[in-house]
């Protein structure tokens, strides 16, 4: 079975859950980028490939978004071409009732936590952001690959090199496209690249038959991300969210299609309706902390700027987000709204990218509640 007669069994599946002994899903972060969507697909595929009795155990590519937001991805529409539509969303699927008749078991790939009893059902864990603490309770150390690499598609790449799969053409495609698009095609100023990456890339370039440019791969898939048609305000703040849930305080952060700046949204933005339509459509989170980045002839710029809803986490935001604990290096801009709930800056660290900087405002959304039930 090929990869695209894979997606469109493991979707007509849906209507058989019964049948399987076991659902095992496969599952990428809730931004649900090329990278998390192409490893979950992938490795669920692989899986079902070599599993020994597929007639009861079942593996799902899941998408840990909804079609709409999905429908955003003009690059991961681009690259899935017809198998963008065969794909299944968690929304499609009953996670909590597959776990309360003890048949769900969950892959986390390019993530290693879930913020529910579902993280019980973890078996297995892919993933390249740094560790939150005391998050993995998956207790067999074997099941964890964990490492700060360029794209999670390298460590998936890798898992599936070293077994007997039979590597294809396509799949080696598939597994190149996040690799090139995470490392911004191994730029060296935006920093993201690893010797993993490359060495993982140059193996998988083996497997390839067909003549394929990457640099134009790379450029297809960045003109594609960067195609902002028909999309709103809206649109552009909600194409690659996270929430940060803490009890006293919810926040979304919002990385904007590359090369449309923070700046840009702000000026775009003539009033707050569509921030705060933006938040309300977001389970009404308090606030939004968008960032963005601009590549031009291998130079790259960041931005960050924030609106935040509840007035007195506003100061705090504001001063946590520049001390040194995360070392943005922020330098504040003027912006047209005068509104002091809304600010912009340029990022002069281009190295922190969402993934670096999640995990302090995580902290930031934790420690707000600490504090208040204190
Ligand atoms: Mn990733």
């Amino acid at each position: 079975m090929n990869f695209s007669d894979y997606l469109v069994y493991a979707k007509s599946q849906m209507a058989n859950l019964n049948q399987f002994r076991s659902i095992c899903i496969v599952m990428g972060n809730e931004s649900c980028d090329l990278d998390s969507t192409i490893s979950a697909c992938v490795y669920a595929y692989f899986l079902h490939t070599i599993c020994s009795n597929p007639n009861e155990i079942l593996h799902l590519p899941i998408m840990n978004t909804n079609q709409n937001t999905f429908g955003l991805r003009h690059e991961i529409r681009w690259f899935l071409k017809d198998n963008f539509s065969n794909v299944i969303f968690i929304d499609d699927i009953n996670l909590n009732e597959l776990y309360d008749q003890k048949k769900l078991e969950i892959i986390l790939v390019d993530h290693h936590y879930l913020h529910s009893k579902l993280n019980e059902a973890v078996v297995e864990i892919i993933d390249h952001h740094q560790i939150k603490k005391d998050s993995i309770l998956l207790k067999d150390s074997s099941a964890i690959k964990i490492e700060l690499v360029g794209s999670c598609c390298t460590l998936v790449a890798e898992k599936i090199l070293a077994s007997n799969f039979k590597m294809t053409d396509e799949i080696a495609y598939l597994l190149t496209g996040p690799i090139i698009f995470d490392t911004v095609n191994f730029s060296s100023s935006a920093g993201k690249t690893t010797e993993k990456d490359e060495q993982i890339y140059a193996q998988l370039q083996t497997y390839r038959h067909s003549p394929i440019d990457d640099s134009k791969l790379y450029e297809d898939l960045r003109k594609s991300s960067c195609d902002i048609t028909g999309l709103s305000i809206q649109d552009l703040l909600q194409k690659d969210v996270k929430p940060i849930i803490g009890s006293n305080l919810r926040l979304i952060m919002s990385s904007l299609p590359m090369d449309y700046t923070v700046e840009k949204l702000i000026n775009e933005s003539k009033n707050l309706n569509d921030l705060n339509e933006f938040l309300s459509k977001n389970d009404n989170a308090d606030g939004v902390i968008m960032t963005s980045v601009e590549v031009k002839n291998d130079e790259t710029k960041r931005q960050l700027g924030f609106y935040i809803k509840k007035y007195e986490y506003i100061q705090p935001i504001y001063e946590y987000i520049q001390s040194n604990k995360i070392n943005l290096d922020l330098h504040e801009r003027a912006i047209p709204l005068n509104h002091a709930n809304i600010k912009l800056f340029d990022q002069k660290n281009i190295k922190a990218s969402r993934k670096q900087i999640l995990p302090f405002i995580e902290q930031f959304v934790k420690d707000s509640t600490k504090s208040n039930t204190c």
